[in-house]
C-alpha cells in the first residue's frame, strides 16, 4: 500500500512552471483586470481547481470589492457592493473575522466596509472586536444581519486543523480574489501542536509561484471534503495561523450577543479515501483493486478480515 502511494504521490508532483488565467483562474475574468480597474468574473472556471473539488459556494470576486474602491463608479449596482474581500471572512450573517494587523493598519479601508440588498438599502460597519479572538484575528459586527439577497458566503464551520488530513489541499485567495490550490498539508504533530505544509503538488514556492500566491494579508484559507463541502481553516499571514478550540470559543462569546455561534468540526473524511486527499477518486479505487484478496487493514473497511466485494460495495457507496 505504501509503495503505491508513494507512485501516486510522485505522479501527482507536477509543479506549476508558469501562470495561464484559463487553468488556473476559479473564475474567467474580463481581460481587463488591473490593479487599478479589477474586473468582475463572468464565468466559473472548472478548470481552476482538480478533479473532485467544488467551490461554486465560494463567493470571491476582485480585491477591494465591498469596501468600494475608487474604481466603482456605480453606487446602485448589488454587485458592486456583494463580495468576498480577501482580509474577510463572513463566520455568521452579521459577523467577519479580520486579519488583525491589516485591520489595525488601513483602519480607513474596513471602516468603508459596506453591503447592499435588493432593494437598496445598506448594511455597514457596526463594530470591531477590541481584543484579538485568535492569531492575528479580530471580529467585526454589522449593523444587522445582511440579508439573503446579498450573496454572501458564510462559513460558520471550521475545520479542526488536529484532523486535517496528510496530503490535503488547503486553498486561497490570491490579490485578485482568485481561488487556487495552495498547499498540501505535510505533517500533523498532536504532541506539539503543529502542522506543516508542502507546496505539493505544485511544487515549492518560486519566483513564479511567488507571483501567483500573491494574496494580501489575512488571506482566507480553505478545505473541501469528499462531499464538496468548503470548510474555513484559518487565515495565512506570516506563518499559516491556526483556528483552535479557543479561538472559536472567543469568537462565540462575541457573536452570541447576536445570537450566532461557530461550530468547530473535525475533517470529515471518507473510510475510503486512501490517500487522505480529501476526495473519493479512482487513486483510492486503485489502492483499493491493488490490495484486493488481501487482509490489508487499511482497505478492509467493512472489517471482515479480506479485502474483497464487500469492501468495494462500501466504497461505491462514497463515490
Ligand atoms: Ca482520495
Ligand atoms: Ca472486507
Amino acid at each position: 500500500m505504501f509503495v503505491v502511494l508513494s507512485l501516486l504521490s510522485q505522479a501527482m508532483a507536477a509543479p506549476i512552471s508558469h501562470y495561464d488565467p484559463a487553468i488556473h483562474d476559479l473564475y474567467q475574468y474580463d481581460a481587463t483586470v488591473t490593479k487599478a480597474d479589477p474586473a468582475t468574473p463572468v464565468a466559473y472556471n472548472t478548470s481552476a481547481i482538480p478533479d473532485g473539488y467544488d467551490f461554486t459556494g465560494v463567493n470571491v470576486r476582485d480585491r477591494r470589492f465591498n469596501n468600494r474602491s475608487p474604481h466603482v463608479s456605480s453606487s446602485t449596482d448589488i454587485n458592486d457592493y456583494n463580495s468576498g474581500y480577501v482580509a474577510i471572512v463572513m463566520v455568521s450573517p452579521q459577523h467577519a473575522l479580520v486579519s488583525a494587523h491589516y485591520i489595525d493598519a488601513v483602519p480607513s479601508q474596513m471602516n468603508a466596509v459596506e453591503f447592499m440588498a435588493d432593494d437598496g438599502h445598506k448594511v455597514v460597519l457596526e463594530g470591531v472586536s477590541s481584543d484579538i479572538v485568535g492569531p492575528d484575528l479580530k471580529l467585526i459586527t454589522f449593523s444587522e444581519p445582511l440579508p439573503e439577497d446579498a450573496g454572501i458566503a458564510v462559513y460558520s464551520k471550521f475545520i479542526d486543523y488536529a484532523t486535517l488530513p496528510v496530503s490535503g489541499m488547503v486553498f486561497g485567495v490570491d490579490s485578485q480574489g482568485r481561488m487556487l490550490p495552495r498547499r498540501a498539508v505535510h505533517y500533523w504533530e498532536p504532541y506539539n501542536e503543529e502542522w506543516s505544509f508542502v507546496h505539493t503538488p505544485f511544487g515549492p514556492i518560486t519566483d513564479h509561484l511567488g507571483v501567483i500566491f500573491s494574496g494580501d494579508s489575512g488571506t482566507p484559507l480553505f478545505i473541501a471534503d469528499y462531499t464538496g463541502q468548503n470548510y474555513f481553516l484559518g487565515t495565512a499571514y506570516d506563518s499559516d495561523r491556526k483556528i483552535g478550540p479557543e479561538v472559536v470559543a472567543n469568537i462565540n462569546a462575541l457573536t452570541a450577543l447576536s445570537g450566532y455561534s461557530v461550530e468547530q468540526v473535525d475533517y470529515p473524511y471518507a473510510p475510503v479515501d486512501f490517500d487522505l486527499d480529501g476526495r473519493v477518486t479512482s487513486a483510492d479505487l486503485s489502492l483499493l483493486l491493488g490490495a484486493w484478496g488481501t487482509s490489508d487493514e487499511t482497505a478492509d473497511v467493512n472489517g471482515d478480515g479480506v479485502v474483497d466485494g464487500g469492501d468495494f460495495g462500501v466504497f461505491l457507496g462514497y463515490w
